[in-house]
């Protein structure tokens, strides 16, 4: 074939939304299985900070295994093996390889037990990798975060 980008541009206008010719992201196959960056997201599975100061648990995730749209978190939060009380949490929702969050900011509630939060929505609304960013400032602290890598499915 002499032309064989010209072809695929042309055989892309008479397709158009054939695999391959779009740009855009939504219309990636996303196969979770395949994407090994993702953690396995289980209730009371837990991340320890990057300093190493507050430790993450999800205590439960609904729905869980996460998916579209919107999902509930309950997280535990802990430092020096005690609940974290009195610090300050938020959370960002990103996708890395599409460079974009969402526009639903999550609402963060204190729930009964000490040092323990609702997210809620955590607004996951493409599919494919997110990461949602987890932050907490103890009173008089420094912040520590925790990373979970959800591989949202189709
Ligand atoms: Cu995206």
């Amino acid at each position: 074939m002499r032309f064989p980008h010209a072809a695929v541009l042309l055989s892309c206008a008479l397709l158009g939304s054939a695999p391959g010719c779009s740009d855009h992201p939504s219309d990636e196959d996303v196969d979770c299985q395949k994407d090994t960056r993702a953690d396995d997201i289980v209730d009371g599975m837990e991340k320890m900070g990057e300093r190493q100061v507050v430790s993450f648990r999800l205590v439960s995730a609904s729905p869980s295994p996460p998916r579209r749209p919107d999902n509930t978190w309950i997280m535990a939060l802990q430092s020096a093996g005690a609940p974290l009380v009195g610090a300050t949490v938020s959370t960002t929702l990103f996708m890395p390889d599409h460079n974009h969050g969402t526009q639903i900011k999550p609402v963060i509630t204190a729930t009964s037990e000490p040092g323990t939060y609702k997210f809620e929505p955590l607004n996951l609304w493409m599919p494919g990798l997110w990461e949602i960013t987890f932050e907490a400032t103890p009173a008089g602290g420094s912040k520590d975060r925790a990373v979970f890598r959800v591989c949202v499915p189709d």
